[in-house]
């Protein structure tokens, strides 16, 4: 694990890069970024020490915004990018970023891998119930009944409740927060960097150009009614039966985290050698 307990000498400018970000205006992903930012600036390694891996779609172009190392991936496989990347260099903090397409539809079985593997990282998904890069279609986590023109009626298909999966394949650290609350959504991710092994934050992240009633979250969310919980079951059955809108941190495990291999160490040179023919 990383030393991160020295005080920060870095500002939260100093982990933003020069490019605009291209976002819609109001989209709630704007707030996801400069909490991003606010909580390096807390944990205070110095941006090449960090890694920001993602995938595709609007939330998936944030490494670009950062001035940490960046992937910006294939759809889908920013789990599997970002695990190697840290098995292969466990002195970085990694962080991987997306959308609710991204992680839990085509990248749905590597979020489940990850939760179970529980290699040191930070996972973010700013969750807004639909793929907004392409242009409004369902994912996992849209409400049945949306009705639009892509799926009249609403899909009649039951969500995907990420926090409740995330648990059952073993997920060591649970948490949802709002990007409306940018103070409290930097606390979790610099709690969520801190915690030992995979740690996985659901942000509610608005998509008010396809989903523009979402706007009414800022009303909707709250402080959860109890106290973060050790035991998995509890916070299952506390999940599954709140609103979908507490925010905190809801899960803290303590289970160890994956420990890289020797082989996994192995130089480039070792390799070549033994797959030489
Ligand atoms: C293999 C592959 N399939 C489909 C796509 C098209 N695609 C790009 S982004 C995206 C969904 C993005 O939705 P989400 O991850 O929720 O992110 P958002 O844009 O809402 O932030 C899809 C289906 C692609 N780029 N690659
Ligand atoms: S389409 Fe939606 S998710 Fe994408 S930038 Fe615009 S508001 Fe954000």
């Amino acid at each position: 694990m990383n030393d991160m307990t020295q005080p920060s000498a870095f500002a939260p400018a100093a982990y933003k890069s020069d490019y605009k970000p291209i976002w819609c205006p109001g989209c709630g992903d704007y707030t996801v970024l400069g909490s991003l930012t606010k909580a390096l600036a807390m944990i205070g390694r110095p941006p090449h020490e960090v890694a920001v891996v993602s995938g595709i779609g609007c939330s998936s172009r944030i490494p670009a915004y950062t001035t940490c190392y960046g992937f910006h991936g294939v759809h889908g496989r920013a789990l599997a990018a970002g695990t190697g990347l840290k098995v292969a260099r466990p002195d970085l903090t990694v962080i991987v970023a997306g959308g609710d397409g991204d992680g839990y539809s085509i990248g749905g079985n590597h979020f489940l891998h990850a939760c179970r593997r529980n290699v040191d990282l930070t996972y973010i998904v700013m969750d807004n119930h639909v793929y907004g890069m392409t242009k409004g279609q369902a994912s996992p986590t849209t409400e049945p009944d949306w009705d639009n023109k892509l799926s009249p009626g609403g899909t009649r298909i039951g969500a995907f409740h990420p926090l409740v999966i995330a648990l059952a394949a073993g997920a060591n650290f649970v948490a949802r927060a709002f990007s409306g609350d940018p103070n409290g959504t930097a606390e979790i991710i610099a709690e969520a960097v801190r915690h030992p092994g995979f740690a996985f934050v659901e942000i509610l992240s608005p998509c008010v150009t396809f989903r523009p009633e979402q706007r009414a979250w800022k009303d909707a969310v709250h402080a959860p009614p109890v106290r973060v919980t050790d035991d998995p079951v509890r916070a299952v059955r506390r999940i599954m039966t709140d609103d979908g809108f507490n925010i905190g941190l809801l899960y803290a495990g303590s289970r160890p985290p994956y420990t890289t291999t020797r082989a996994a160490r192995a130089t480039l040179a070792e390799i070549e050698e033994e797959f030489a023919l």
